[in-house]
């Protein structure tokens, strides 16, 4: 079976030309956009049809196979482009919720999730509202009496590296000495270990006057933690891992120890990223603190994140400055924040043309007239 290419200005050229070539029932394999125009592939119904005359040996059996799976591959991706145009005929407020989510950072399954549950009598701007309303909804909060710093405990800071850890705790302590007073609240430097870690914990600690101690590994805490039991509040750094990093589950250890974990996630980091932190420190953490808002133009994939994992956020921080940038979270501002991102046209963002594309219909992108006008990308 020979399958040829042809260049055209247009999808439609390009039919008409493979017709007057290969015949009215030629079989159009594939299209793709050209620097000229569009490029397909096609082959003559006759040959596709065409049985195969001998019994093939080893070499010209393995091409055959190779060829098969790649009309396989070419049939997949066309099948992906219809069944995404006749979504979009059918049902374009569906497909709207997940250009609104996929434009804004989140991912596909929870997109897929909420388009799925969309009700039918929601279409346009009453689909906008729905999808907002169940973002809100669904971003799961600490109530404001299981604020840790005002219900008081022990504290780790667990996190990436750099995800804003020390910073936040001393922004947490900060606002633990205004409940609770300097001594209410010490800090523990649990990765003294590391060169300058214990330091920078000593200034914010001797800015707000409060008592800092050092442990030098799990069973140093474990003998200190008795100690600072007359504190209402403790408060504990821990180093910065990467996700995959062996020591991550031995922070686990924490619990034993009547520590809860509070997992720091910065919102400037890729999806993946999230992910990996939510899966790998958020096993049994009492709650996350979002930072790095001000440095997140899409907080998209940290909300989708908490969303899916459950993991109900206790605070948000949006900037450096001790203890200004930290401040309980706001659903509605978070979710608004989110979706606005969804408006910002980066190198990253998926156009409208883009779309069928991606959904494996490359031959729909050359006729528009085909499909109608390209539905909008943002719901905004
Ligand atoms: N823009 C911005 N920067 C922040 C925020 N929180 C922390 N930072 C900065 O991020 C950098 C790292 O912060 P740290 O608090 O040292 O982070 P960490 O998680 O303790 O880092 P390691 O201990 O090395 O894992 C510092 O320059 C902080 O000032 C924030 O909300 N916004
Ligand atoms: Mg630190």
């Amino acid at each position: 079976m020979s399958v040829r290419t042809f260049v055209a200005p247009t999808a439609r050229e390009g039919l008409a030309r493979i017709r007057a070539e290969l015949g009215d029932d030629a079989v159009v394999l594939s299209t793709r956009p050209h620097p000229q125009g569009v490029e397909l592939l096609a082959s003559a119904y006759g040959e596709l049809a065409a049985p195969v005359e001998q019994a093939p040996d080893a070499a010209s059996g393995s091409r055959i196979l190779a060829e098969l799976g790649r009309l396989r591959g070419l049939l997949q991706n066309q099948l992906a482009g219809f069944a995404w145009s006749a979504g979009r005929r059918r049902d374009p407020a569906r497909v709207g919720v997940m250009q609104t989510l996929f434009a804004a950072g989140f991912g596909g399954a929870l997109a897929r999730t909420l388009a799925a549950r969309l009700p039918r009598s929601r279409t346009g701007e009453s689909a906008r509202h729905w999808l907002r309303q169940v973002l809100i909804r669904n971003l799961p909060l600490l109530p404001a009496e299981g604020d840790p710093v005002r219900q008081g405990g022990a504290f780790a800071l667990v996190g990436s590296t750099g995800s804003g850890k020390t910073t936040t705790l001393a922004k947490l302590a900060a606002r633990g000495v205004d409940l609770h007073g300097a001594d209410g609240v010490a800090l523990v430097a649990a990765d003294a270990y590391r060169i300058g870690a214990e330091a920078q914990l000593r200034v914010y600690a001797d800015l707000l006057g409060v008592a800092v101690h050092a442990a030098a590994d799990a069973n140093d805490l474990a003998r200190l933690m008795p100690r600072l039991a007359h504190h209402r509040l403790v408060l504990i750094d821990t180093a910065g891992f990467a996700p995959a990093d062996p020591r991550v589950p031995a922070m686990q250890g924490f619990d034993a120890l009547g520590i809860r974990r509070l997992l720091v996630v910065s919102a400037s980091q890729q999806g993946a990223a999230i992910e990996q932190a939510l899966v790998r420190f958020g096993q049994g953490a009492a709650g996350c603190i979002l930072t790095k808002l001000d440095e997140a133009p899409q907080p998209g994939p940290a909300l989708d994140g908490l969303i899916r994992h459950r993991l109900p956020l206790a605070y948000i921080t949006g900037g450096q400055r001790v203890p200004e940038d930290l401040h309980r979270p706001n659903a509605v501002y978070l979710v608004d924040r989110a979706l606005k991102g969804g408006q910002i046209a980066t190198p990253f963002t998926l156009s409208p043309e883009d779309w069928p594309l991606a959904a494996g219909v490359e031959a729909e992108r050359a006729d528009p007239a085909a499909t109608g006008s390209p539905v909008r990308r943002n719901a905004g």
